[in-house]
């Protein structure tokens, strides 16, 4: 099986990011996601992506795979979009870049922009921002700028870890700019990043990491996450080189952050005494939960923090009032109320929005593409994470913003989420049924792969034949896993846009039906198996005459050459 899987060349990916279609927000309907906690950790926020790709390669990350460069897009574009979410009403927005601030004159200038034109909005960070890149200059030009969520990400004290990782942090100034933060400016809610149990990692270097956390007394927000080894990454080989065992990184893969796992380098006993120090000593301490709670309560909502406090301790903290409760805090203490929902509450938003975003038309016979995002357990199953969030799917809302584009009326797109749009199989076999999709494309990361795998068998067994493809961090990472499953036509790896184009292209082109591999073949950023699993799902019937024969003359003449390579 494995020897049949072929990539095509690597798709070259959009490096003038000024020029990708501004993200249709009108693709989804952000008030089925509004009263939800998001990315951010807060409800009724909308997500900005300034910057495609890392420009740093920790051993641990995998972002590079989908975007192996990393682009900016101008300060002026992205300040337009900023300014025309907030003319919506929309009143907390997100950066989901990887390190926005990596370029200083861009991130202080845009903070300038802001400030000028007096733009009242808070910004949260929470993929982090690199914390040694930032001065006392750019931090005061921030906070004055709405900065509220200020995340960072120091992962490990301990310098040799720091190499072993290759973050190459300079801690140092790391810590001076985190002290500057939490004396200067107290109303920001800091949240620190660190990872517990790389393999070779030793007791003292946890316990540097440990320290580091103590000796900052007023973190809101630190979290020691248990590492996790995502596939194809420098981790794993590192992990399997140092006598981690290949069964120990698959059963750890789907565990959730706080999760002890198989592949750490300490004894269960260590990480959980680690664990209860950290909590006990620092997280649950009144006195700095009395510093800290007045400004959390002032920028959060009860449920926000409630979320935020159990993400710690699920089975023992479950709300706000929990975490109050064994700190020994009485009302009397703490007299200030949590955030009211109302002031984050945007009036009309999807009127707003529909008024800002054109109408798109499309023709009857438009080609119908429904791209699904696994990402969200259905409720009944829930607990399975702790980390329960819901997120409007931005990758499919930036695919379908550009296809839109490229193909304006000849294409008919619909982008539905798991839970939000349909919170059983049942419910997806019933848009599937009434949108009747010629293509449908989805994503997902590897956490959910096995819901995933389910989700489009099910589709299949409902009776689905035509094309299902799949893009997103877990098919551009694990292609060769992912296509094992022969309902899945084919994956597209990396940046998604340029080529679903294509694909999309080449079913116009040959009037909706399937597409043979050769005449994928050539469409560079995507994986496929050289098989006829798309022809054996077909009874006769299916299949026109030209599609039988495999070729239009039209197709052939897209297809000239045939440069896929054989996967090593
Ligand atoms: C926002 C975000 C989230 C959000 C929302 C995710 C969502 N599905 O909407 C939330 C908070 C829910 C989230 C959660 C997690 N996340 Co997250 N998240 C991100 C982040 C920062 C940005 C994603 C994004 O919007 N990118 C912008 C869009 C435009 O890009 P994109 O989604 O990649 O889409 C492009 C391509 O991938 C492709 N594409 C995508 N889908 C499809 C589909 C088709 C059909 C096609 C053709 C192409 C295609 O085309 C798009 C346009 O170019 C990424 C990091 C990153 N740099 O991408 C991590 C990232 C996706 N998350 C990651 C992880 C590990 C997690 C967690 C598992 C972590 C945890 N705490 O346990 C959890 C999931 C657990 C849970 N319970 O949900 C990993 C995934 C790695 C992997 N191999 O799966 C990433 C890559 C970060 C990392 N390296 O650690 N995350
Ligand atoms: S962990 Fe962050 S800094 Fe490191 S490579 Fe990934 S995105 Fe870049």
């Amino acid at each position: 099986m494995k020897e049949k899987i072929l990539i095509s060349q690597r798709r070259k990916q959009f490096n003038n990011l000024d020029k990708l279609p501004v993200y249709d927000r009108s693709l989804v309907d952000y008030s089925r996601y509004n009263k939800s906690i998001g990315h951010a950790g807060v409800k009724y926020s909308m997500a900005i992506q300034a910057t495609r790709g890392c420009p740093y390669r920790c051993f641990y990350c995998d972002v590079y795979k989908t975007t192996l460069h990393h682009h900016r897009r101008s300060v002026d574009n992205i300040f337009d979009e900023v300014k025309k979410i907030v003319d919506l009403g929309v009143k907390r927005i997100e950066f989901i870049d990887d390190i926005f601030n990596v370029k200083a004159k861009d991130f202080i200038n845009f903070f300038n922009k802001v400030i000028k034109s007096n733009l009242k909005v808070k910004f949260f960070f929470p993929t982090a921002l690199k914390g040694d890149l930032l001065t006392k200059e750019i931090i005061d030009i921030m906070m004055k700028g709405g900065a509220v969520g200020v995340n960072v990400s120091l992962e490990s004290a301990s310098p040799r870890m720091q190499k072993v990782m290759r973050k190459y942090l300079n801690i140092e100034k790391f810590k001076e700019n985190l002290e500057y933060i939490c004396k200067q400016y107290p109303e920001a809610v800091t949240t620190l990043n660190t990872m517990h149990g790389f393999p070779t990692e030793k007791e003292e270097e946890a316990l540097m990491t440990l320290n580091f956390i103590k000796e900052m007394k007023w973190i809101h927000f630190p979290y020691l996450h248990v590492v996790r080894i995502l596939p194809g990454t420098d981790l794993e080989k590192f992990a399997l080189d140092h006598g981690v065992p290949r069964k120990a990184i698959n059963e750890s893969i789907d565990r959730s952050y706080h999760q002890v796992t198989p592949t750490l380098p300490f004894s269960k006993k260590f990480t959980e005494d680690f664990k209860i120090d950290f909590l006990r000593e620092y997280v649950l301490k009144k006195e700095r939960l009395l510093k800290v709670l007045p400004t959390q309560m002032q920028h959060f909502t009860e449920d926000e923090l409630n979320q935020k406090y159990s993400s710690y301790f699920p089975t023992k903290i479950k709300s706000l009032k929990d975490v109050l409760k064994i700190a020994h805090i009485t009302d009397d203490e703490l007299k200030i109320k949590c955030l009211d929902e109302k002031e984050i509450e945007i009036p009309n938003l999807k009127e707003k929005i529909k008024k800002v975003y054109p109408v798109k038309k499309t023709n009857p016979d438009a080609l119908r593409m429904l791209l699904i995002n696994i990402s969200t357990y259905f409720t009944k199953d829930r607990n399975i994470s702790e980390y329960d969030v819901l997120e409007p799917p931005l990758g499919l809302i930036a695919l379908l913003s550009y296809v839109n584009r490229v193909f304006g009326e000849k294409i008919n797109g619909k982008i539905i989420k798991s839970r939000v749009d349909f919170d059983s199989y049942q419910e997806l076999n019933k848009i599937v049924d009434n949108f009747n999709p010629d293509i449908i494309g989805i994503s997902t990361m590897t956490f959910h792969k096995n819901f995933f795998h389910q989700a489009i068998k099910n589709i299949r067994d409902h009776g689905y034949k035509k094309m299902i493809i799949a893009g997103g961090p877990h098919p551009t990472t694990s292609y060769n896993e992912v296509l094992e499953d022969k309902n899945i036509d084919l994956c597209v790896i990396g940046e998604g846009e340029a080529t679903l184009s294509e694909i999309i292209k080449k079913l116009i082109i040959t009037d909706k039906k399937k597409l043979h591999h050769d005449d994928i073949a050539n469409i560079d950023g995507i994986a496929f198996v050289k098989d006829d699993r798309y022809y054996e799902r077909l009874t006769s019937n299916d299949l026109s005459e030209d599609i039988k024969e495999s070729k239009s003359e039209e197709v052939s003449k897209i297809v000239p050459i045939y440069r896929y390579s054989k996967r090593k």
